[in-house]
C-alpha cells in the first residue's frame, strides 16, 4: 500500500434547502467524523472538509413556494446545519458554504482554466421553454405523465411512481411548474464536459488501481464505464447559481453538480489559504471522499474527470459510500417529513449525542441499507451503553471510591486474570485498528464493545467486592486494573462516542489521549484521585421512544391528508331529480349503538310531525354516540324503509366521508326549526 504523510477528508455537502437527517449522518458525517478522529488520534494530519451545498434547483423551488429569496433559504437552512452538526460533534476543520465569495472565484476560475485549455465543447440543444416566465424551466420545473407508467405528476428528470429517470422532454403533456402553461421547445446552447475523452483513464484509475473500493462503489463505476461515458452539459439556464465566466453567457450559471465539488477545494483555502496546494496537489496527500450512494458517479467519474482536464490535481484515493439508511422501514424524506431531524433530536435529546451515534454506527448502512427504529434505538442505549460499557464504568470507579477513597491502588504482581486481559485487549486494538483503517466502522463498533465486554467478564471472574474482605492487596490489583481499562475504554471509544469519552478522561483525571496508548495498562498512574463516579449513560423509558413513534405517526396521518384529493363531481342531475330527495332537519331525541352490530347507530329523531327511527352506519366513527342528543342534522326523509338487525329503519342520517374514512354527521350552521324542508 502506498504510504501518504497527510489525509484530506471530504464530506458531502449537503443541500442547504432543509436540515440534516439521521440518514445522511449514518451514510456520510458520521463515518467521517469517526475516522477524522481516528486518524488525529493516531497523530497523523488530517483536515475533514465539510460545508453546504448552496446552489441548484430544489433551493429556488423552495424559496419560490415560500415567497422568499434563494439566499434567504440558505442562510436560514446553512445556519441551522452547521450547528447541528457542531452538537453531534462532528469535528469539521472547516465548515463553509457555496455562497461564500471563495467558491465564487474559486468555481469561476476553474471552470474558465477548462474553458481556456478548450476542454470543454459547446452544443446547442432543444430545451423547454416558459413563454410567460420567460426562461427556460429546469427539469424539476416541469411536471407531465410518465411515458413508461403513467403517472400523471412525474417530473422532468423523474417519476417518483415508477423510478426511471427522465427528459423533460420525454413527458406527455408537460407542464410549467411556474406557470401552469405548456412548454414550448426553444434553441439553447452550453458547455459540456466530454466525460468520453477520460473514459479509458477512468477505467485504468478505478478497474485496474482501485479494486480494494467498496463493491458498491467499484460495480456502479464499473457499470457507467461499460454503458460508455457521454458529453456531460456543465451549464444552465437559471438565474441562481454562479455565472458562466464566459462572454455572452447571460443568464447562464454553472451547474450545481460542477460547482459543489469544487466547493472541497475552496472551503479548503478559507481554512489555510495558499497552503491549499499541499491539501489538493502533493502527490503525498492522499483525499477520501465520504459520501451516499447517490453520488458515488459524481464523485468517482464527474469530479475526476474535472480533475484531469485541469491537470494539477490529486484524485481521491477512496470513495466509502454508503447505501441509505431506512427510517421504521420507509424510505426517508424530506419532503414528505418523514426522517429523524438532528437538530430536534439535540433538542429532545439533550447530552444524548453519544447514542445517536452509537445507534447510527452500529446500524450503519455500510454494505446494503439499513434501517433505523426507535425501538433499537431504546434497546441499543438500554442494553448495550447502559448495561455493557457504563455499567463496567460505573463499577469500577464506584468500587474504587467505595475501597480506596477515589485514590487509585497500586498494582500488585499481575495474575492470570489480569495478563489474559491484556492480551484480550491488545488482540481487540489490532483488529479495531484493522478495521477502522478499512473503513468498517460497524465492525469496529462492535471490537470496542467487546473490549467493554471483556471489562465486565474481568470484574466477574475477579469479584473484588469478594477479595475486599480478606485480601485489599489483591483488591488493588484488580481495581488499578479496572481503571486502566476505563482508560483504555476512553482511547477505544473516542472516535465513536466522544462526549463520552471526554467525560472519562476528565473522570480519570486524564488529559491528553492518543491511539498509541491503547493497550497499556500504567496509564492512570497509583495514587491519582479520580473524580466522583458519572453515570456515562442513563435508560431511556418507554414512554420516550413511545412518544417518537407517535410523532412519525402523525407525520403520517399528515401525509395522507396532504395526498387526500376530493371524489370526482358525479354526472349533472337535473332540478326534477334533485326534488324527489326530500332532505329535512330533524332533532335527535336519543342515539345509542345497535347490540352487537359494529358499525349501527339508532337514532331517535324528532322530525316535526312526530318521532322516527333511522339506522345508521357510522357507529366507528362515534366512540361516544351520546354526543349527539340534542343536535339538529339532515336526514332524507323519503329513503325507503328498510329492517336492519331486526330494527326498521325510515330514513338516512346524512353524513360527511373524511380523508381518514371516519364520518361526521351533518346539520344546520343555525336555528332550525325541525322538520324544515332542505334544497
Ligand atoms: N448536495 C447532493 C446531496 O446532498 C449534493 C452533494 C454535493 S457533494 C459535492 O446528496
Ligand atoms: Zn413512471
Amino acid at each position: 500500500m502506498k504510504e501518504f504523510k497527510r489525509t484530506l477528508i471530504t464530506t458531502a455537502l449537503p443541500y442547504a434547502n432543509g436540515p440534516v437527517h439521521i440518514g445522511h449522518l449514518a451514510g456520510v458525517y458520521v463515518p467521517a467524523d469517526i475516522y477524522a478522529r481516528y486518524l488525529r488520534l493516531k497523530g497523523e494530519e488530517v483536515l475533514m472538509i465539510g460545508g453546504s451545498d448552496e446552489h441548484g434547483v430544489p433551493i429556488t423551488i423552495k424559496a419560490k413556494k415560500e415567497g422568499v429569496t434563494p439566499q434567504d433559504i440558505v442562510d436560514r437552512y446553512h445556519n441551522i446545519i452547521k450547528d447541528s452538526f457542531e452538537g453531534l460533534g462532528i469535528s469539521f476543520d472547516v465548515y463553509g458554504r457555496t455562497t461564500s465569495e471563495t467558491h465564487r472565484k474559486t468555481a469561476s476560475e476553474f471552470f474558465k482554466t477548462l474553458y481556456d485549455k478548450g476542454e470543454f465543447i459547446e452544443k446547442t440543444s432543444m430545451q423547454l421553454y416558459d413563454e410567460e416566465a420567460n426562461q427556460f424551466l429546469a427539469d424539476r420545473y416541469v411536471t407531465g405523465t410518465c411515458p413508461h407508467c403513467g403517472n400523471p405528476n412525474a417530473y422532468g428528470d423523474q417519476c417518483e411512481a415508477c423510478g426511471t429517470s427522465l427528459n423533460a422532454t420525454d413527458l406527455i403533456d408537460p407542464k410549467s411548474a411556474l406557470t401552469g402553461n405548456t412548454p414550448v421547445l426553444k434553441e439553447t446552447s452550453h458547455w459540456y464536459l466530454p466525460l468520453d475523452k477520460w473514459q479509458s483513464r477512468l477505467e485504468e484509475w478505478i478497474l485496474k488501481d482501485h479494486t480494494e473500493w467498496r463493491s458498491n462503489v467499484y460495480g456502479q463505476c464499473k457499470s457507467w464505464l461499460e454503458m460508455g461515458l457521454q458529453p456531460r452539459a456543465v451549464s444552465r439556464d437559471l438565474d441562481w447559481g454562479i455565472p458562466v465566466p464566459v462572454e455572452g453567457a447571460e443568464g447562464k450559471v454553472l451547474y450545481v453538480w460542477f460547482d459543489a465539488p469544487i466547493g472541497y477545494i475552496s472551503n479548503t483555502i478559507d481554512l489555510v489559504g495558499d497552503d491549499y496546494t499541499k491539501w489538493w496537489k502533493d502527490p503525498e496527500t492522499r483525499m477520501l471522499h465520504f459520501i451516499g450512494k447517490d453520488n458515488i458517479v459524481f464523485h468517482c467519474i464527474v469530479f475526476p474527470s474535472m480533475l484531469m482536464a485541469e491537470g494539477s490535481y490529486n484524485l481521491p484515493d477512496n470513495v466509502p459510500a454508503n447505501e441509505f439508511l431506512n427510517l421504521e422501514d420507509d424510505k426517508i424524506s424530506t419532503s414528505r417529513n418523514w426522517a429523524v431531524w438532528l437538530h430536534e433530536y439535540l433538542e429532545e435529546f439533550p447530552g444524548k449525542q453519544d447514542v445517536l451515534r452509537y445507534v447510527l454506527t452500529a446500524n450503519a448502512p455500510e454494505t446494503k441499507d439499513n434501517n433505523f427504529t426507535w425501538k433499537d434505538f431504546q434497546t441499543r442505549n438500554n442494553s448495550e451503553l447502559v448495561a455493557i460499557l457504563g455499567n463496567f464504568v460505573n463499577r469500577a470507579v464506584v468500587l474504587t471510591h467505595k475501597y480506596f477513597g477515589g485514590e487509585v491502588p497500586a498494582a500488585g504482581e499481575l495474575g492470570e486474570p489480569e495478563l489474559a486481559l491484556i492480551a484480550e485487549i491488545n488482540k481487540l486494538k489490532d483488529e479495531l485498528s484493522e478495521a477502522l483503517d478499512n473503513f468498517h466502522f460497524r465492525e469496529g463498533l462492535r471490537l470496542a464493545m467487546d473490549m467493554a465486554r471483556a471489562g465486565n467478564k474481568y470484574l466477574q471472574e475477579t469479584e473484588p467486592w469478594k477479595t475486599a474482605k480478606s485480601d485489599m492487596a489483591r483488591t488493588a490489583t484488580i481495581l488499578n486494573t479496572a481503571i486502566q481499562m476505563c482508560a483504555n475504554l476512553s482511547i477505544a471509544f473516542e472516535p465513536f462516542l466522544p462526549f463520552m469519552s471526554a467525560k472519562l478522561v476528565k473522570m480519570l483525571g486524564g488529559d491528553k489521549i492518543t491511539w498509541a496508548m491503547l493497550g497499556c495498562f500504567d496509564l492512570v498512574p497509583a495514587g491519582a484521585k479520580i473524580g466522583e463516579p458519572e453515570l456515562l449513560f442513563e435508560k431511556i423509558e418507554d414512554s420516550v421512544v413511545e412518544a417518537q413513534v407517535k410523532k412519525l405517526e402523525d407525520t403520517k396521518k399528515a401525509n395522507e391528508l396532504l395526498a387526500w384529493k376530493p371524489e370526482p363531481v358525479k354526472p349533472d342531475v337535473d332540478f326534477e331529480t334533485f326534488e324527489k330527495i326530500d332532505i329535512r332537519v330533524g332533532k335527535v331525541l336519543e342515539c345509542k349503538k345497535v347490540k352487537k352490530s359494529k358499525k349501527l347507530l339508532q337514532f331517535l329523531i324528532e322530525d316535526g310531525m312526530g318521532t322516527r327511527t333511522i339506522l345508521s352506519g357510522i357507529a366507528q366513527s362515534y366512540e361516544d354516540p351520546s354526543v349527539l342528543v340534542g343536535k339538529e342534522i339532515c336526514f332524507v326523509a323519503n329513503f325507503a324503509p328498510r329492517k336492519m338487525m331486526g330494527i326498521e329503519s325510515q330514513g338516512m342520517i346524512m353524513s360527511a366521508v373524511n380523508p381518514d374514512g371516519t364520518l361526521t354527521v351533518i346539520g344546520p350552521t343555525g336555528p332550525v326549526h325541525p322538520g324544515s324542508q332542505v334544497g
